[in-house]
């Protein structure tokens, strides 16, 4: 059975970028709802159930048919979220530093850089899904993915470093339609001691 851990700081801690309401909806209903619909896609195939989220999004084209797209869907919606608590905290924000940083400079030229181009994959994806900072883990490369839906770089073989959820459910209720504000203040929450280590300890 997948389930999902409490977030890891108070639903509040992220005022006022990601006010307390959405963070209480996005993490209690819609996460935990990711977890029920996985458990029960998987309920039939004991196989499966048994294997975790890494593995399953993993071998998605050897899943069964009839169970692929819930997988997909949910597996990533469990593994997406417990990513996005992980890479935001309160009084964050700033910059990388370390090997993270090296690679951000080596890839994109600057942080400033870096920025501007995350922020515009996340502003013009079309629809709900995820814009991501990825690794190659062939070359160490980082990359940005504009995925739809719940899809997530382990499904292209790269490890996801940082990603940003652009759901209309995790910003609505403060910023309604205006997604880029949300980008523009969830900046101010991104826990970039967790995104290095993530950077560091991926292979
Ligand atoms: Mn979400």
């Amino acid at each position: 059975m997948f389930q999902i851990d409490p977030l890891p700081y108070d639903v509040a801690a992220l005022e006022p970028h990601i006010d307390a309401q959405t963070m209480e909806i996005h993490h209690d209903k819609h996460h935990a709802k990711y977890a029920e619909n996985l458990n029960k896609a998987l309920e039939a195939f004991p196989d499966w159930q048994s294997q975790d989220l890494e593995t399953l999004l993993g071998s998605l084209d050897r899943l069964p048919e009839e169970i692929r797209t819930t997988v997909r869907n949910n597996a990533g919606g469990v593994w997406n979220h417990n990513h996005f608590w992980s890479v935001m905290a309160a009084q964050a924000g700033g910059q990388p530093s370390g090997e993270l940083a090296t690679a951000i400079d080596t890839k994109f030229g600057s942080f400033a850089e870096f920025q501007k181009q995350f922020t515009e994959t996340a502003t013009k994806l079309f629809g709900s899904g995820w814009a991501w900072l990825a690794k190659d883990p062939q070359t160490g490369e980082l990359h940005l993915h504009a995925l739809p839906n719940q899809d997530n770089p382990l499904m292209y073989g790269h490890i996801p470093v940082l990603g940003l959820d652009v759901w209309e459910h995790a910003y609505y209720l403060k910023y309604h339609n205006k997604r880029p504000d949300y980008i523009a203040a969830w900046w101010n929450v991104v826990n970039w001691a967790g995104v290095g280590k993530i950077f560091e300890t991926s292979k």
